[in-house]
């Protein structure tokens, strides 16, 4: 049995319950108390407050976690990043009040800074040579340098609309950072299940980086389509009905598909349809 850990509620939650499902792993209670099994898979979903997790998984309450990377550098434990897994996107920023000049970060030597990160911050002052004091506050960090508590801020982005409603400007980014897997060494039973878990989602998430795109082109431009289109080993190639026709089916990087269409459409393609991938095995 595997025992992971992910957040109860939160950001990073549905997330996670998303990417296990999508692995084709059916977790039987749906009310999340803090313990569920899964019912066609040999693991169990424990569900924690994201900071809980690290140490969770360090003193091996769990086998592996789903946390932030921002929570784990945070509380410091020795894990392994086991997986990044691509969602939960965000980055740790110095904000200052937007009215002030700002040059570079010398501007904090002095300063007082609220944050909920204070040793991720500490490392980053020190790495730049900046003397700064660090006010440690758990919630509502945005509002700190309106009500008179600091000079600057060190929190999440995202959008950095929070921000910019506080009247804030984001002036140096420290982290960024993404939902990770984290670990410790496991026995051979666990890492073989592990292992079992890390070939579906790698599964899951090659095809959400992928499209499969069909086409219909002219024989005589086939070549040159086919060159655009590699696809994982070559594209296939069908004849059409239609004498002079074929049909060209691939699988194409999803940041590239606009890009790669253009110059399909420029070769004479037409009826070009792009699908989603569930699963990918290469
Ligand atoms: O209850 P629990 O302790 O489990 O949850 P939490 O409240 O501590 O964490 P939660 O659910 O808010 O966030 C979990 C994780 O999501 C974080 O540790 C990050 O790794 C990640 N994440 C991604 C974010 C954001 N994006 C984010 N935007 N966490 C927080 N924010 C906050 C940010 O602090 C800002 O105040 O959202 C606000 C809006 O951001 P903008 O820039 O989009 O306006
Ligand atoms: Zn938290």
């Amino acid at each position: 049995m595997l025992k992971i850990a992910i957040q109860k509620s939160g950001r990073l939650s549905e997330k996670s319950l998303e990417l296990i499902a999508e692995a084709g792993i059916k977790v039987a209670n749906s009310e999340r108390k803090l313990v569920a099994q899964a019912s066609n898979f040999p693991i169990e979903m424990l569900y924690l407050r994201d900071d809980d997790i690290p140490q969770c998984v360090n003193d091996g309450v769990a086998d592996v976690g789903f946390v932030g990377e921002n929570v784990l550098l945070e509380t410091g434990y020795p894990l392994d990043i086991v997986e990044r897994l691509g969602f939960g996107k965000c980055r740790l920023s110095l904000a200052i009040p937007k009215a002030e000049n700002y040059e570079n970060v010398k501007w904090f030597n002095g300063k007082k800074i609220a944050t909920s990160y204070p040793k991720i911050l500490q490392d980053y002052l020190t790495k730049n040579g900046v003397k700064a004091e660090i006010h440690q506050i758990s919630g509502s960090v945005e509002i700190s340098t309106g009500v008179g508590i600091a000079d600057a801020i060190f929190d999440i982005v995202s959008s950095g609309s929070t921000l910019i409603s506080n009247g804030l400007k984001e002036v140096e980014v420290a982290l960024q950072s993404e939902a990770v897997m984290v670990g410790k060494k496991l026995n051979a039973e666990k890492k073989a299940i592990l292992e079992k878990l890390l070939f579906r989602l790698h599964a899951v998430q090659k095809g959400r980086k992928n499209k499969y795109v069909m086409l219909n082109a002219p024989t005589e431009s086939v070549e040159k389509i086919t060159a655009v289109i590699p696809g994982m080993k070559s594209p296939t190639v069908v004849p059409l009905a239609q004498k002079g026709w074929c049909s060209v089916h691939s699988v194409l990087p999803e940041g590239q598909i606009w890009e790669i269409i253009d110059q399909l459409h420029a070769l004479g393609a037409e009826g070009i349809l792009v699908m989603p991938i569930e699963k990918m095995i290469l």
